[in-house]
């Protein structure tokens, strides 16, 4: 089979019907023993087509579970990886491998290990507490991982001598050392899409919509959740939305594709994306969308599911990831 060639400087995919996309993606699927997760924030039409959907821990767990022989992976790398460390017999592919996460990248493994020395070397006795947006390598040096579902749980199991030391979010650390009671030394990360909403932005659009809730994800800084109804990670938003019988309306501080679940789940409520504030030029912009989660698209996925690439490849590292993952995800 002739395999296509990829230029990763053209984003531009020529125009295919969206619905033959799905029907072929149908046929690939059975033909490659193949299930598709996706992750609440790429598109509803990827969604739409996923056989699992959820927030990360629930997917990592899910990837356990799966009957087929290989995982399409919709979300980011960091996901990928660490669904392929936790079915290691499955052949995990992903439509995009250039699909990364800004907070990963602000955590790079050389410079975790090195200030892990520094710190100790000053006599800090500490466990190092990672957010599941963190490489395979850098979760290989750590004593947890945490997910939005989980952390509180997860900060509990560390032993009460101990510091903490939290990466990479240093927003989400700050959120969970006030809830928990628990001083952390923060790495000094933050999301690309979780930093950029705007307080005055979210207070007009509150003013705007008498009687809205303010539903926020705990990526985002401290001066958005202290205005926020309801602070949680995504699976937490849907339990939330799911149990208001009412109609309400709720203006939401996440990735702007979490609404897709939310309307699916709870059509009766309003769902008002918080706009991301461009903050050189002051206007509002697009940027409640993750550009990396963009990069998964219905060709992407079927072009992964035809030619069994780009695959997630199993990394030397991997094995003590897999320890870490394990200990925090499934036990
Ligand atoms: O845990 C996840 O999947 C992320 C990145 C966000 C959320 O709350 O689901």
């Amino acid at each position: 089979m002739e395999l296509p060639v990829v230029n990763i400087n053209s984003p531009v995919e020529a125009y295919e019907d969206p619905l033959d996309l799905m029907d072929e993606i149908e046929s690939l699927k059975k033909e490659r023993d193949a299930s598709i997760l996706a992750h609440f924030y790429v598109d509803g039409d990827l969604q739409d087509i996923a056989d699992f959907t959820g927030d990360s821990l629930k997917l990592a767990r899910d990837a356990t579970q799966v009957k087929t022989s290989t995982i399409v992976f919709c979300g980011v790398h960091f996901m990928g990886e660490s669904a392929k460390i936790l079915s290691p017999e499955k052949k995990v592919l992903m439509p995009d491998l250039h699909a990364g996460c800004s907070l990963a990248e602000s955590c790079p493994v050389d410079r975790l290990a090195a200030y892990q020395a520094e710190l100790r070397a000053k006599g800090h006795d500490f466990q190092t507490v990672a957010y599941i947006n963190t490489t395979a390598a850098v979760k290989s040096l750590c004593d947890w991982i945490v997910t939005s579902g989980n952390a509180r749980e997860i900060i509990d199991r560390v032993p009460a001598d101990k510091e903490i030391l939290f990466v990479p979010d240093q927003h989400l650390g700050r959120y969970l050392s006030s809830v928990t009671g628990r001083p952390m030394i923060l790495w000094p990360g933050s999301c690309m899409v979780h930093e950029v909403f705007s307080v005055q932005d979210l207070l007009r659009a509150k003013r705007n919509h008498p009687g809205s809730l303010v539903m926020s994800h705990p990526e985002c800084p401290a001066n958005i959740l202290e205005v926020s109804d309801i602070i949680g990670g995504t699976e937490k938003m849907r339990k939330y939305v799911a149990s208001v019988t009412e109609p309400k309306t709720f203006l939401v501080a996440t990735e702007a594709n979490m609404i897709h679940p939310l309307k699916k789940l709870a059509p009766q409520h309003e769902y008002i994306p918080v706009p991301g504030i461009m903050t050189s030029t002051g206007e509002t912009c697009a940027c409640n969308r993750c550009p990396h989660m963009a990069l998964n698209t219905l060709q992407k996925v079927r072009d992964c599911l035809k030619y069994s690439r780009p695959e997630i490849v199993w990394q030397p590292y991997f094995s003590q990831a897999q320890e870490v993952l394990q200990r925090s995800l499934l036990q």
